[in-house]
């Protein structure tokens, strides 16, 4: 991975490699963490983090809903990550907040273990390839089922959760696709192992409910709203196995991989990327470098010592 100078480590910038936790650690044994991925653009105003107030609103929630009292405030986080930004003199980076029950106990209930918070900053680029966003990847339903509500908090963006993404990632890695895609317990379409899905049909964009136990995610949110003000009919419904062979569209969506077309699922074929998902694509990449006028609110500029901002990508 590339990395940075500084990581923000429990209220101090420390060297990125002494920014180190205990072996007993908490959540290294009992997956006993929350996180967070954010991305930061390089925008014509500066640096800008997109939607951060609602990136670590999720944060708080996460960690809200698996009992872990965060040692820091939403705003401190925010201050820090800004900090964080300046003094790595990075203008385009992914961010990657993370809070766990640290060292001082185990057993499953070790509330007097502290809760450890740490923000990275560092370069990655799109997380499914310039290929794959420009083209399209290829998709493969996963074997394994997404977690549900029954047994985890699908709503939570908890570390020990993403067991489940591995092995779907890695199943669908090994048989050579690019991603997986889950089914939820009942066998409708879920989510990719670390994006939302979205199928296009018959020009109405829909994609799965709250109920589907899906991550609420930002990127999503963000979608549908540009769907919505760019006159695009969209619903939220529950989508069949079959639809994603159907469809005259598929994308799936995330911070790391941003919008990204799929152009087969499970070896049918959908094809070059489809008209709305470029225009929704071109749209939100307009979003996130603070080229469109109308969402800018979702950018939270980090204030850089003049001279430091580099052109705009
Ligand atoms: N579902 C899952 C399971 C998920 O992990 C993500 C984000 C999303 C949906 C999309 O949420 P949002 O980023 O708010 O639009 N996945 C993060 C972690 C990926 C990783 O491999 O690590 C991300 O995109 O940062």
């Amino acid at each position: 991975m590339e990395t940075a100078e500084l990581i923000w480590q429990n209220g101090e910038l420390v060297p990125w490699d002494e920014a180190k936790t205990h072996v007993l650690s908490h959540g290294l044994h009992y997956g006993t963490g929350v996180f967070e991925g954010i991305r930061c653009y390089a925008t014509e105003r500066g640096p800008a983090v997109f939607r951060h107030r609602e990136h670590l609103e999720r944060l708080e929630k996460s960690a809200e809903l698996y009992y872990l009292k965060l040692p820091f405030t939403a705003e401190e986080l925010r201050e820090a990550t800004h900090e964080l930004i300046r003094r790595n003199g990075l203008d385009s980076c992914y961010i990657r907040p993370l809070a766990y029950r640290g060292y001082g106990n185990l057993g499953l209930y070790a509330t007097d273990a502290p809760i450890d918070v740490v923000v990275a900053a560092f370069p990655w680029g799109v997380y499914l390839g310039e290929e794959g966003t420009r083209h399209g990847i290829r998709a493969r339903v996963s074997s394994w089922r997404g977690i549900s509500g029954e047994s985890l908090i699908p709503h939570a963006k908890a570390t020990g959760q993403y067991l489940n993404s591995v092995l779907a990632k890695t199943e669908a890695t090994a048989a050579g696709y690019d991603e997986a895609i889950l089914l939820d317990t009942h066998g409708r379409v879920s989510e990719g192992s670390g994006e939302n899905v979205f199928v296009v049909r018959d020009g109405v964009i829909c994609t799965p409910p709250h109920t589907a136990a899906i991550l609420d995610g930002i990127t999503r949110n963000s979608v549908v709203q540009i769907a919505t003000d760019l006159g695009y009919p969209i619903e939220e419904r529950d989508i069949a196995r079959a639809e994603l062979y159907l469809a005259d569209e598929v994308f799936l969506t995330g911070t790391a991989a941003e919008l990204v077309p799929v152009r087969e699922v499970d070896d049918h074929p959908l094809g070059e990327p489809g008209e709305i998902t470029r225009v929704v694509q071109a749209k939100l990449q307009d979003a996130l470098h603070g080229r469109a006028e109308e969402y800018l609110e979702w950018l939270d500029f980090v204030e850089v010592p003049t001279g430091r901002i580099t052109p705009a990508a």
